[in-house]
């Protein structure tokens, strides 16, 4: 049974693909498309009960979740994890800090009916999760200000991870002005532009390349 993907474009599946178009192995994918709620359909809770992407199907066997799909492929490609220890760790760091703050500051904009029920405070919830979301990219541009690959100048899974929150940065829930808010964020972003592999997903995602 082959590999497969789901996904939805521009959504937080892009970095698990991007990683498996890295990686070279064969996979196909499933384009899920969230608007018109293909997420909650039975067949793909059958999937994943929990109705998100991305998933990783290997011969039948399910892996959902960024964070766990990225160290998949990087434990079955090491090439895309750095090489000793510290390095490792500090590869967790940044995707359980993007995981758990990138992404849950993000969800705030968009999806703040996840956070109350009260419909008037969608508003204040959306902006104030805008407002965090400024802030870890500000100390993202930090980390990132040495310049290369986010850890140890070798490319890793991480780098994805990175270039997913980029897009959404630039997208229209933010509207950030990246190259002038977040020039070595977007240095980064451009090198991965040039990658084939980010080529490929784009193209496969309908996304614009960071230009
Ligand atoms: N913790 C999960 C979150 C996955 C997630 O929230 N995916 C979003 C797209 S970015 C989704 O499928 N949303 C569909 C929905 O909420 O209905 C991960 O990091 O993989």
């Amino acid at each position: 049974m082959p590999t497969t993907l789901y996904y939805a474009p521009g959504a937080c599946s892009l970095a698990s693909h991007i990683a498996l178009e890295e990686a070279g192995a064969p996979f196909e994918t499933a384009r899920l498309n969230l608007m018109a709620g293909d997420q909650r359909s039975p067949e793909y809770l059958a999937v994943n009960e929990r109705g998100r992407v991305p998933a990783l199907v290997e011969d039948g066997w399910v892996l959902t979740e960024n964070t766990a799909i990225l160290r998949h492929i990087a434990r079955l490609h090491p090439t895309f994890w750095p090489e000793i220890p510290r390095d490792q760790a500090i590869a967790d760091e940044w995707l359980t800090w993007m995981a758990t703050s990138h992404h849950i500051a993000y969800a705030h904009v968009r999806r703040p009916e996840r956070y109350t029920a009260d419909e008037e405070a969608y508003l204040a919830i959306s902006a104030k999760g805008a407002d965090t979301c400024g802030d870890l990219f500000t100390m993202t541009e930090v980390k990132l200000s040495n310049g290369g690959w986010a850890v140890a100048d070798r490319y890793s899974v991480v780098d994805p991870y990175l270039l997913l929150f980029w897009t959404w940065g630039r997208g229209p829930a933010l509207k950030f002005d990246m190259p002038d808010r977040f020039p070595h964020w977007t240095a980064h972003a451009r090198a991965m532009a040039q990658r084939p592999a980010v080529q490929a997903v784009f193209a496969r995602e309908g996304l614009e390349l960071p230009a």
